[in-house]
């Protein structure tokens, strides 16, 4: 009787440390950081049929963040975090680019998404 209150108590404190996966709030949030003329992280790894949030922000100008397959299609204003919720559907690699031109090195300015 005592030993399977203490088991019970353990499983409720188990519980309460470790919640199950699927019990977080909403999805999980993914930092990205834009600017002239790179993004940090360069390669974000997402997990196919996972839905995720970028927070996006630029640390100098106005940048954009394209990418049709993921349907990523935004602009990045420096002072405002920008939040787009992405669910990949299939796997493979995937590259986004800055598609507002913020200088010289504009057209190199990409990332690469790898979805599995
Ligand atoms: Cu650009």
């Amino acid at each position: 009787m005592n030993g399977s209150r203490s088991i019970l108590a353990l499983s409720l404190m188990a519980y309460g440390l470790f919640p199950p996966l699927g019990a977080a709030e909403g999805p999980q949030v993914i930092a990205i950081t834009a600017k002239r003329f790179e993004y940090s992280p360069k390669e974000v790894r997402l997990k196919r049929g996972e839905t995720v949030t970028l927070a996006l922000k630029s640390l100098d100008v106005t940048h954009g963040l394209l990418c049709r397959k993921l349907k990523i299609d935004t602009d990045i204003p420096p002072g405002q975090e920008v939040k787009v919720t992405v669910t990949p559907l299939e796997a493979g690699t995937y590259t986004a680019i800055c598609n507002h031109f913020c200088g010289g090195g504009h057209g190199n300015m990409k990332m690469t998404f790898i979805v599995q």
